[in-house]
């Protein structure tokens, strides 16, 4: 069995000595171990096996189903380094509540030690963490999502110091009692030391609270480290363009969470000619190189992906994703098969909902939650891009903002520069959807779609962003999106999905200087796109005044959230 090194070893036995488990794993990330998971599992009826491949089906409590901001910190030691849009906690308070709260937790369950590595082993930017989790469902995801096991205990042996994660479902099993089909607890507390860069999650199983390495390492702690070193660390899927003639571009595009990022990621192009491959499909870490380029890399392995609403129709690339070797958390079971809302038009008879209970088509409840995911590997992708796994990473030569709105703004347009750019992201509104907890539908701020996820304060993130431009290199350009927008009757506008590669193939056209556009004081928008849509030039168009009043909104919100924090050429 792998040692860890002395430092380590002694952060490990101080979390042994914390939680108390019965036992102690430390994973090797191999095949065998991973299916050993599933198959302890299944035996205990926490997972099913489905008819297909390496496909198992979970059910998550019905209390535990999103990320959960409200219990989200940042534990810098001022106040301001977390910024007004984190949840603060002093680091010494937090540490004595965690210390609490941990204390004998994994008692009657088994500690797993989780050496895992973000992105491509080959490539130079990839980091190196370790989860301490009591959930053997986190380890199948994790599996899955990062590089797990030898891989990253090498780097480790080799002196790469781990980011530190410990992970607890939170309910001890004393005295033999019986353990529940999805353990958590009422009390959950998701909690990052980015001067530390340690990570506390107790409470919770799902997704963005238990998988460290994704929003908690990837994005919330890699933020801090980037702002530190220069680098940039984002939500943001990675995808490489390639227009009829051959060329090719890489975009790197944030949405907030639900908003398309999957989706775009695997987009199969309704246009002729067109190719679109997939580097990631959440996350992106990206550096200047010495040439004045702008480079990206996806952190992770695997996809963490909405379920509801793909289809064969919607997204054909992640259903084949999905055929073998996926688990899938509270979608309906359809037999010794999965369904969900939008994969096919009729409901089909005879499901198991989300809850576990036979579901009722007349009762208008959805059968799988509307966050129910699937955990797919990234070698699975069909459009997978060939540079994903370079030791250089891809050069990106476009930056996508895109929210979910309704109205006001425009499918696509282009930002002058790189200030108006940044101030795209900064302004950056979505209407709230199920990935976290709360009401949806709601507008809110979500600069940068990054919101949940930044670990500093988000004014010192805009000036951080901004300042990337410099002399000599060569920046992406900016566009703002939204595929959302809808008609009097409450329609979607825009088609979407494949007919998206209209907007990416102008946005490709645009940075190579052949498009016609109107030029507006906020941006370069579309004169026409070659599709017939009801609305299309509604859509392709800003009411001035409206987008003014939006604008003038926004660096309102700014200065009053950020104050002196924000960048003065963000409110000019
Ligand atoms: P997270 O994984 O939570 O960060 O979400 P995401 O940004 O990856 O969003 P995803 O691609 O999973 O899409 C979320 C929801 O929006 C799904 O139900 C999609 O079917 C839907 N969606 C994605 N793209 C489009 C689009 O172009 N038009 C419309 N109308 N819906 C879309
Ligand atoms: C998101 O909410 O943006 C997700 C899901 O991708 S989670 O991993 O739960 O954060
Ligand atoms: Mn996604």
């Amino acid at each position: 069995m792998q040692t860890l090194p002395e430092a380590i070893q002694e952060k490990i036995d101080a979390f042994i000595k914390l939680c108390t488990p019965d036992d102690v794993v430390i994973c090797n990330g191999s095949r065998k171990e991973y299916q050993g998971f599933l198959d302890k599992m299944e035996s205990m009826g926490v997972a099913t096996a489905l008819k297909n491949e390496g496909c198992y089906y979970f059910r998550s409590d019905p209390k535990d189903v999103a990320r959960v901001e409200s219990c989200t910190f940042i534990c810098s030691e001022k106040k301001e380094d977390a910024g007004p849009t984190n949840n603060h906690e002093d680091p010494k308070a937090m540490k004595e509540r965690l210390n609490s709260l941990f204390s004998g937790c994994m008692v009657g369950r088994t500690m797993y030690v989780i050496p895992y590595l973000m992105g491509p082993p080959q490539n130079p930017m990839s980091k190196v963490g370790i989860e301490v989790t009591d959930s053997m469902y986190v380890c199948v995801n994790m599996y899955i999502m990062a590089r797990m096991g030898e891989i990253a205990l090498k780097r480790i042996n080799e002196g790469a110091d781990p980011v530190m994660g410990l992970h607890s479902v939170g309910m001890p099993l004393p005295d033999g009692k019986p353990d529940v089909h999805w353990p958590c607890n009422e009390e959950k507390v998701i909690a990052h030391f980015p001067e530390t860069r340690e990570i506390f999650s107790f409470g919770s199983g799902y997704g963005g609270n238990a998988l460290l390495g994704k929003k908690c390492f990837a994005l919330r702690i890699a933020s801090t480290m980037a702002r530190e070193e220069g680098w940039l660390a984002e939500h943001m899927l990675i995808i490489g363009v390639t227009n009829p003639e051959g060329q090719k571009k890489y975009f790197a595009a944030a949405f907030p969470s639900q908003c398309g990022k999957t989706n775009l990621a695997m987009i199969k192009p309704n246009l002729p000619g067109w190719k679109v491959e997939c580097v990631g499909d959440d996350i992106a870490w990206m550096q200047f190189h010495d040439d004045g380029r702008l480079y990206a890399i996806n952190p992770e392995n695997g996809f963490f992906g909405v379920a509801p609403g793909t289809s064969e129709k919607t997204n054909p690339y992640a259903m084949e994703i999905i055929r073998k070797d996926t688990l899938f958390t509270n979608v309906a079971l359809n037999g010794d098969s999965v369904w969900w809302e939008g994969m096919t038009d009729t409901v089909p008879d005879g499901l198991i909902n989300w809850k576990g209970e036979k579901h009722d088509k007349e009762s208008g409840e959805p059968a799988s939650h509307p966050n129910a995911r699937f955990t797919a590997p990234l070698s699975h992708c069909p459009n997978l891009d060939p540079a994903t796994f370079s030791e250089r990473g891809v050069p990106i030569e476009g930056i996508i903002f895109g929210g979910r709105r309704e109205s006001t703004i425009p499918l696509v347009m282009e930002a002058k520069d790189w200030t108006q750019g940044t101030f795209y992201g900064a302004t950056l509104s979505s209407e709230k959807t199920a990935a976290a907890e709360g009401k949806t539908g709601e507008l809110r701020h979500d600069p940068f779609a990054m919101i949940p996820f930044c670990g500093y304060h988000m004014g010192d993130y805009f000036a951080h962003f901004l300042s990337q431009e410099k002399e000599g290199r060569q920046m992406p350009k900016v566009f703002s999106v939204n595929w959302f927008r809808k008609d009097q009757d409450g329609k979607f506008i825009w088609p979407g999905y494949g007919e998206n590669m209209h907007a990416l193939a102008w946005m490709f056209d645009a940075i190579e200087g052949v498009v016609e556009k109107k030029e507006t004081a906020f941006g370069y928008l579309p004169k026409n796109l070659p599709i017939k849509v009801d609305g299309l030039q509604e859509i392709l168009s800003i009411d001035e005044e409206e987008f003014g009043k939006e604008v003038a909104e926004n660096k309102e919100y700014l200065k009053s959230t950020f104050g002196d924090r924000c960048p003065k050429a963000l409110l000019s």
